[in-house]
């Protein structure tokens, strides 16, 4: 699904408080505009703060302009900035993380057919020993967008597979490995244990220097509930970037707001569908015009 449909639900609860907007920002249209945004997710602090800005925005301009496309940028300008693309030694390393459902295993069959495709060498590891279940749903996917796997028999140990996957990427030239993990909930004091050990395999396959890069899966549909619910894998301080599920179907699209509010985090990818290519890279304005109804030629 395109991005402009997966936020449509979004963007049309948006744009009919925006039609309602001429000239200056009232009270009324204002507090309008502020529960629209507040029910797509974007969060009462940042909803006002957008308001707010549009507001001032309105009054400096001799002529205001369209009421979308103002916002669009000032949304876009709120959102962080994307990290670079990697430079460092091949392997790639990326690991996908988060709580049970949020889209890991989709998403990182979606990473590696779209890097397949870019012409990169990928290998996908099925770090999610915990149930058979998950490996077999990861063996299908890899199977159906033409990345190998690495795992191993069920109940194994994670950072034995992503071992094994880091010396079969070594001895066969690949550039990028994705780690699908488990996602269970359990004791901070587990998970970051958990995380810290796989991240010690990457040092004793490839060298103590190695980086590698976790991308905290959230589930776009539960909002700011998904915030909520992976507090555990935030308050460890091991994600160093969110991807965006469900966008598509869902009414929260504003969450990317709140996120990038509460976790100062960049959002790097969006999921827009269950298919094997409904995933984007995040693009701030685009989204942003798309979040809204706006123009996106016009920001
Ligand atoms: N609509 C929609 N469904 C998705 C998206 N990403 C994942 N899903 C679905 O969400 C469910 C859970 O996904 P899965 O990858 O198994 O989650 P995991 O438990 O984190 O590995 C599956 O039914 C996926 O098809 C998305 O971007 N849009
Ligand atoms: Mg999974």
């Amino acid at each position: 699904m395109g991005l402009r449909e997966a936020l449509r639900r979004t963007s049309r609860r948006l744009g009919a408080s925006l039609g309602l907007i001429s000239g200056p920002l009232d009270d009324e249209t204002a507090e309008e505009l502020t529960d629209a945004l507040i029910l797509a997710d974007v969060g009462p602090g940042p909803a006002e703060e957008l308001v707010e800005k549009l507001r001032e925005r309105r009054l400096s301009a001799e002529k205001p302009g369209d009421p979308a496309v103002e916002l669009a940028r000032i949304i876009a300008a709120r959102l962080p900035a994307q990290p670079p693309d990697y430079a460092g030694p091949a392997p790639e390393i990326h690991l996908l993380i988060g709580v049970n459902g949020s889209g890991k295993t989709t998403t990182a069959a979606k990473l590696a057919k779209r890097a397949r495709e870019a012409g990169r060498r990928v290998l996908l590891a099925a770090c999610d020993t915990f149930r058979a279940a998950a490996v077999e749903q990861l063996e299908l996917w890899s199977r159906r967008v033409g990345v190998p796997l690495i795992r191993h028999a069920e109940g194994g140990d994670a950072a034995a597979v992503l071992f094994d996957a880091l010396e079969a990427a070594r001895s066969r030239d690949v550039d990028l490995v994705i780690a699908d993990t488990a996602g269970r909930l359990h004791a901070k004091r587990r998970l970051m244990d958990e995380l810290a050990k796989l991240g010690r395999v990457v040092g004793k396959a490839l060298g103590h220097e190695h980086p590698f890069r976790s991308g905290l899966v959230l589930d776009a549909a539960n909002g700011q509930n998904s915030l909520q619910q992976a507090r555990a894998f935030l308050e460890i301080g091991l994600a160093d970037e969110v991807i965006l599920t469900k966008l598509d179907g869902s009414a929260k699209g504003g969450v990317v707001l709140a996120v990038g509010a509460q976790t100062g985090l960049p959002v790097t990818w969006i999921g827009t569908g269950e298919g094997p290519d409904d995933l984007e890279p995040f693009q701030p304005q685009r989204f942003a015009a798309a979040l809204v109804g706006a123009n996106p030629d016009k920001l």
